[in-house]
C-alpha cells in the first residue's frame, strides 16, 4: 500500500497520508513519499494543496515503532521532516490541512505548517513531544508561538494537553471547526475557492508573513513596498481592478 496517495481535482492537488492502521504515523517511507507528492505542487497547473489523512486520524506523529530502540540516525531523520516542512512553507501556493480525529507530535507540526486548518468538532490536537521526553521539532517552535503566542506555546509544549477543537480554535490553531464528517468537504471547498484566487498573490502573502516573523518594522515596510510593486505588475491585479469597475466577479488566472 502506498503510504501517501495523491490526486488532482481541478487545480487542487490533494495529498493523503495513507497508513490508517497506524493513524498515519510518519516513518521514513511516508516522509519520502510525502516529499515526492509535495514536489508535484510546484507544477503550474496546481493552485492550491489539500493535506489530509486516510482513516480515523490526520496523523499521530512520528512512527514510534520505527523510533523505538534509539537506532535512528537523527540528522538524516530530522532532515526528512525539515524537508517537507520547508516544502510546505516555501510553496508559493496555499496549503489547507483537513485535520480530523487526532493530530499529535509531528502530525500537529505538519498541520501547523499549512496555511489554513479545518478541524472536526471531535478532533484532538496534542504537541506530544514532551510526553515522550523529546523537544519539539518539525518547525513547531517556529509555528506554534507565532500562532498562539509565547506563553501559550510553552504551556502546550511542556504540558502537552489534549486540546479539543474548541480550545484549538480559541488559541487560533483552527481556522474552521465543523462536524467531524464534514471536515474533508469543508477543506475541499476552501481549497477549491483558494484555487480560483490570485495564486501569485497568495504566494507573496505567505512570503511576507514568514519574513515578517524575523524582520523589524522598517524592513517589513520595505519588503511590503517591493512585493506590492510585483503584485501591481501582475495580470490578476489588472483583472481585479477591471472586474471591480465592470461590477462583475474577477476571473483570476493566478498570475
Ligand atoms: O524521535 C523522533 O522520532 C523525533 C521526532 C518526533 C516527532 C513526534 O511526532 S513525537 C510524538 C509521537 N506521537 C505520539 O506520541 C502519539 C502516539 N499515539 C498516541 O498517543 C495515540 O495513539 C493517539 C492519542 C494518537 C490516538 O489514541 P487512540 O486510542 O485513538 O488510538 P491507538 O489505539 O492508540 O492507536 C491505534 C493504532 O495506531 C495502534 O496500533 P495497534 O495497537 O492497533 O496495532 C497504535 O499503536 C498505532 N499508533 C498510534 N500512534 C502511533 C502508532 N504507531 C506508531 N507510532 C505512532 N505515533
Amino acid at each position: 500500500m502506498d503510504p501517501v496517495i495523491h490526486r488532482t481535482a481541478g487545480s487542487v492537488l490533494e495529498i493523503a497520508l495513507n497508513r490508517p492502521d497506524r493513524l498515519n504515523a510518519l516513518d521514513e517511507a511516508t516522509l519520502e513519499a510525502l516529499a515526492r507528492a509535495l514536489e508535484r505542487a510546484e507544477d503550474a497547473s496546481v493552485r492550491a494543496v489539500l493535506l489530509r489523512g486516510e482513516g480515523r486520524a490526520f496523523c499521530a506523529g512520528q512512527d514510534l515503532r520505527e523510533a523505538a530502540g534509539g537506532a535512528l540516525d537523527y540528522q538524516a531523520h530530522l532532515a526528512r521532516y525539515n524537508r517537507v516542512v520547508l516544502q510546505i512553507r516555501r510553496l508559493a501556493k496555499p496549503v489547507v490541512a483537513a485535520v480530523h480525529g487526532v493530530a499529535a507530535g509531528a502530525g500537529m507540526a505538519l498541520a501547523l505548517a499549512a496555511d489554513l486548518r479545518v478541524l472536526g468538532r471531535d478532533t484532538r490536537l496534542t504537541t506530544a513531544f514532551a510526553r515522550i521526553a523529546l523537544v519539539p521539532d518539525s518547525g513547531m517552535t517556529y509555528t506554534l508561538p507565532r500562532t498562539v503566542g509565547w506563553g501559550g506555546a510553552f504551556e502546550l509544549l511542556a504540558l502537552s494537553p489534549d486540546l479539543s477543537a474548541e480550545e484549538a480554535q480559541r488559541y487560533g490553531l483552527a481556522n474552521r471547526v465543523v462536524d467531524e464528517e464534514r471536515v474533508l468537504e469543508e477543506a475541499r471547498a476552501l481549497a477549491a475557492r483558494l484555487a480560483e484566487g490570485p495564486t501569485r498573490i497568495y504566494g507573496l502573502i505567505k512570503h511576507a508573513l514568514d519574513e515578517s516573523a524575523r524582520l523589524g518594522l522598517e524592513e517589513v515596510l520595505e519588503l511590503e513596498a517591493q512585493l506590492q510593486k510585483l503584485a501591481g505588475e501582475g495580470a490578476d491585479h489588472e483583472e481585479g481592478v477591471r472586474a471591480f469597475l465592470e461590477k462583475r466577479p474577477p476571473r483570476f488566472a493566478g498570475r
